[in-house]
């Protein structure tokens, strides 16, 4: 049967992400009987600057119900989409956005827009019978790094840490594969110690998995996971990355930023980052200022040599990579689809970034489903490195699975990213 090729249905529907919060799932029917499916992750320290989410209001759900995201598929979206090519990915997102009609997708909302742009992209690769990474880029074949988040603070965990992720990079691996078994390792010999220092109630995990044990001081929780690491016997293998988030330590009434008690500057914060790099091998801080915090983001990016990652100060949005990357702030793009709500805008902004000699860092959310959809993702647009939590939970478990999936399909075509996860080829 040859076929069309055309958008024939939709469907959407509400199910829940891994905090038990709901969220949008869409199904995108093409020539009526092929399936592309696709669930809408969720933020908790999301940016100001974020494509709007529409939640109901109301008691239900505490509020976070989706159900006008949904109504907003099925009645205003699919009309619009059906017929159309389910292979022309821009057209269909130029479709959605001019359909919106606000700037930040707040009048449909972008979890609604943004089930449809992954569901059709899904449909489009089923229907052409190719790998999702494959339809996405038929050079596709970097394997990322994964920054396997071991220490959970700042929002997503019930602890007074102040920073959000404490992260290892296994970036002597010589295979995805490796990266895991040696993340693995670390992660067993982390909760050891955390049980032995700290009782073994405190070995209870945050939102993305990492362990959030009682600890206020960012050098304790390094010098835990540095701990971890030796033990392990991986240490030449590991460097480390942190997400400060610092845009939810940053009171703009008094421009500074509070931690482990003190008030601090930007000049002052910048030291404190400073001396842990004497201490530890950091390789990467993301978010270490406030989303709006240009002048950290210059200072930081010219003085403490490492990757430098804009999440909240990026968002994913190709207009402010390329007026931030102009100044110099940040040398890497947090990429993460549902903070500008289309996949290809999300494509547009890997694609400044590396224009503009950044490097690409795809994220999860801290609400995800099992959808595995970014690590498809990451390997179609070769970012190198991918952030999305430890691998015992299984919606994050659920991207790794499929990475390990990718890179035995790939074969000897595979590079795992490794020491190059900046710039992988
Ligand atoms: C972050 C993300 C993911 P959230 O800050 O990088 O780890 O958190 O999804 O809650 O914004
Ligand atoms: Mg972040």
């Amino acid at each position: 049967m040859v076929l069309s090729l055309k958008i024939t249905d939709l469907a959407a529907r509400e199910i829940l992400d891994c905090r038990g919060n709901p969220t949008v799932q869409v199904d995108v029917i093409v020539d009526n009987d092929i399936l592309g499916r696709a669930d809408v992750p969720a933020g908790r320290s999301t940016g100001a600057n974020e494509a709007h989410e529409l939640r109901d209001g109301g008691e239900r759900f505490q509020g976070m119900g989706v159900t006008k995201a949904v109504e907003n598929v099925l009645k205003e979206i699919k009309p619009a989409v059906v017929g159309m090519k389910v292979t022309e990915q821009r057209a269909l997102d130029q479709r959605l956005i001019a359909l919106d009609g606000t700037p930040n997708k707040s009048r449909l909302g972008a979890n609604a827009i943004l089930g449809v742009s992954l569901a059709a992209a899904r449909a489009a690769a089923t229907a052409l019978k190719t790998p999702l990474y494959k339809y996405v880029n038929l050079n596709a074949h970097v394997l990322p790094v994964p920054l396997l988040n071991y220490i959970n603070g700042g929002e997503h965990a019930s602890n007074d840490l102040e920073f959000q992720e404490f992260c290892i990079f296994p970036v002597g691996a010589q295979t995805f594969k490796e990266a895991l078994e040696i993340g693995s390792a670390v992660y067993e010999e982390l909760r050891a110690i955390i049980i032995d220092k700290y009782g073994k109630i405190a070995a209870n995990v945050g939102d993305e998995g990492g362990f959030a044990p009682p600890i206020v001081k960012v050098r304790e929780a390094l010098d835990n996971l540095v701990l971890a690491v030796k033990r392990s016997g991986f240490e030449e293998k590991i460097v480390y990355g942190l997400d400060c988030a610092a845009t939810h330590i940053y009171d703009p009434e008094t421009n500074k930023y509070t931690l482990e008690g003190e008030e601090l500057s930007t000049d002052e914060l910048l030291g404190f980052y400073k001396e842990l790099l004497k201490t530890y091998p950091i390789a990467s801080m993301e978010d270490p200022f406030s989303e709006d915090d240009i002048d950290g983001f210059v200072k930081g990016t010219q003085e403490l040599g490492i990757q430098i990652v804009g999440d909240d100060f990026f968002c994913t949005d190709p207009d402010r990579i390329r007026e931030r990357a102009k100044l110099g702030a940040g040398n890497a793009l947090l990429w993460k689809v549902n903070q500008i709500g289309t996949l290809s805008e999300a494509l547009d902004a890997a694609e400044m970034a590396y224009r503009n000699n950044m490097g690409v860092m795809v994220s999860e959310r801290s609400g995800e489903t099992e959808d595995p959809m970014i690590a498809d993702l990451v390997v179609g647009i070769n970012a190198g490195q991918i952030k999305t939590g430890a691998q015992v939970r299984s919606e994050r478990v659920a991207k790794y699975n499929r990475l390990l999936q990718i890179e035995e399909e790939l074969g000897d075509t595979a590079v795992y990213a490794g020491q190059n996860f900046k710039i992988p080829f």
